[in-house]
């Protein structure tokens, strides 16, 4: 499970550990999710907030590698959806894994718009493959981004993960990614 995650910064996961408690109101804290530092949802296991407006972080794991034409499948499918169910900032499709950076589009919901996503290419790779079942895994791991700031070091993560994960040497060659403001 750590080497799945692998890609999901610690901070990302912070919910799942110990904060510090060096909060003056932690309580207070922990029923807010603006005011919860690095709030990240478990989805399958924990609820979840949709908040109005809000720029969500998604990443989501495919169960077996995504070979280019399967890749090709996931970042049209993605594209299609911008500005009818999401209003996306960024996405980086890698070889077994993917990250969004997108609001909402009334009246749609988290939870319709990963589905929306997740199926659409599900189906389409299973007949790309000529397979069946799942090619997601159930889980998405999403995170409301809070600040610009927050919003700059996301955009610039998904921008180098093609290059961390050593695909290519300068993000603009990597065929599945799309960064929808100019960053830095
Ligand atoms: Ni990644």
């Amino acid at each position: 499970m750590a080497q799945a995650l692998a890609c999901v910064s610690a901070h990302e996961l912070g919910i799942m550990s110990a904060k510090p408690s060096s909060n003056p109101d932690p309580a207070f804290e922990a029923i807010d999710p603006w005011r919860s530092e690095h709030l990240t949802i478990r989805r399958r296991n924990l609820p979840h907030f949709d908040v109005p407006g809000a720029t969500y972080f998604v990443t989501f794991r495919a169960k077996a590698e995504l070979s280019p034409a399967a890749r090709d499948l996931v970042f049209a499918t993605i594209c299609a959806c911008d500005q009818r169910i999401i209003d996306l900032e960024a996405a980086v499709v890698m070889a077994d894994h993917l990250h969004l950076i997108f609001r909402l589009i009334h009246p749609y919901q988290l939870s319709q718009a990963l589905q929306r996503i997740k199926g659409r290419s599900a189906h389409q790779i299973n007949q790309l493959r000529n397979s069946r079942g799942s090619v997601w895994s159930d889980e998405s791991f999403d995170h409301i981004i809070r600040h610009a700031q927050e919003l700059e070091e996301k955009l610039e993560y998904v921008r180098q993960n093609p290059v961390s994960r050593g695909f290519v040497e300068c993000p603009d060659d990597y065929r599945w990614l799309v960064i929808k403001r100019i960053t830095g």
